[in-house]
């Protein structure tokens, strides 16, 4: 089994201050953030970014100046900017992250509910204006998969020539509206996955843990962090983005499981380092 990709979602774009105070949203605490999670064995940074007030925003200048940052103070590690954005931001906010030519970012491959009266929309042209513009760019997608259609989606785009393979999956499970945060739903999207691609899991609230402990026995990757989930445990905030990595990091020594570092994550994933532009 190779070694076990941590990632961090260290913000998010729907999670506040009032949920959790450690919630990073200016560029400084986003370092502290990203530093704690590198610090416990993160090897992918997964942004977002917010202005000063926590407004979530997908500004190009933003992302530069965050992703900047980081770089200062994780040198190795891999930055996969979010092209989801928040919920109701248009196709064109949401892709602007993609024209710094990081090495990864997300593509959201369908549409789903997102609690209450919230859909997150992707629809098919924009999944392919998404692939067509990462491909441009020379941008690695990852396949962010709420549910099976999904799955067929992407392998639609790869069909068609709009991805390139390996391909690399992250399954999100557990959000209101889409598959739940459980061992038979995730089993189901792995079995349905190509047998060269690469997976990630990611448990929303409160079956995160679980579904890591899942991901690190059945050899995918595992993605934890605010943006997922603000608890260490039942009734206990988690204090930083470190301390939910350290949990995963623990889980993965009893379970034998290595860690990967950056540059093993670059191989793994198949990556090749470069700065943002
Ligand atoms: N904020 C969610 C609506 C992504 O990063 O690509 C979407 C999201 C997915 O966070
Ligand atoms: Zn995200």
């Amino acid at each position: 089994m190779e070694k076990l990709i941590i990632t961090t979602a260290i913000c998010g774009a729907e999670v506040t201050k009032e949920m959790n105070p450690a919630v990073p949203y200016t560029i400084e605490e986003i370092i502290k953030e990203a530093k704690s999670a590198y610090d416990a064995g993160a090897a992918v940074i997964h942004l977002h970014v917010r202005w000063d007030d926590g407004t979530p925003t997908q500004d190009k200048g933003r992302f530069k100046e965050a992703i900047d940052a980081i770089r200062k103070a994780c040198p190795d590690v891999i930055i996969l900017p979010s092209t989801g954005g928040a919920v109701g931001m248009t196709a064109e906010e949401r892709l602007q992250p993609v024209d710094l030519k990081p090495e990864i970012a997300t593509l959201d491959c369908g549409t789903c509910n997102f609690g209450g009266d919230l859909i997150f929309v992707n629809t098919e042209t924009m999944n392919h204006t998404f692939a067509q513009k990462m491909k441009t760019l020379g941008v690695k997608p990852e396949l962010e998969c709420f549910e099976k259609g999904m799955i067929d989606n992407a392998l639609r785009l790869y069909k068609k020539g709009l991805i390139d393979g390996p391909l690399h999956f992250n399954i999100v499970l557990g959000v209101n509206g889409a598959m739940t945060a459980t061992t038979r739903d995730l089993v189901y999207m792995v079995e349905s996955l190509p047998k060269d691609a690469t997976w990630c899991a990611t448990g929303i609230g409160r079956g995160a843990f679980d579904l890591a402990a899942n991901a690190i026995v059945m050899g995918g990757h595992v993605r934890v962090g605010f943006e997922d989930n603000l608890y260490l445990e039942k009734g206990v905030l988690a204090r930083s983005n470190g301390a939910l990595v350290e949990k995963v990091v623990k889980l993965a020594n009893i379970l034998k499981r290595d860690i990967a570092t950056p540059e093993e994550a670059r191989r793994i994933l198949s990556l090749r380092k470069r700065e943002c532009e």
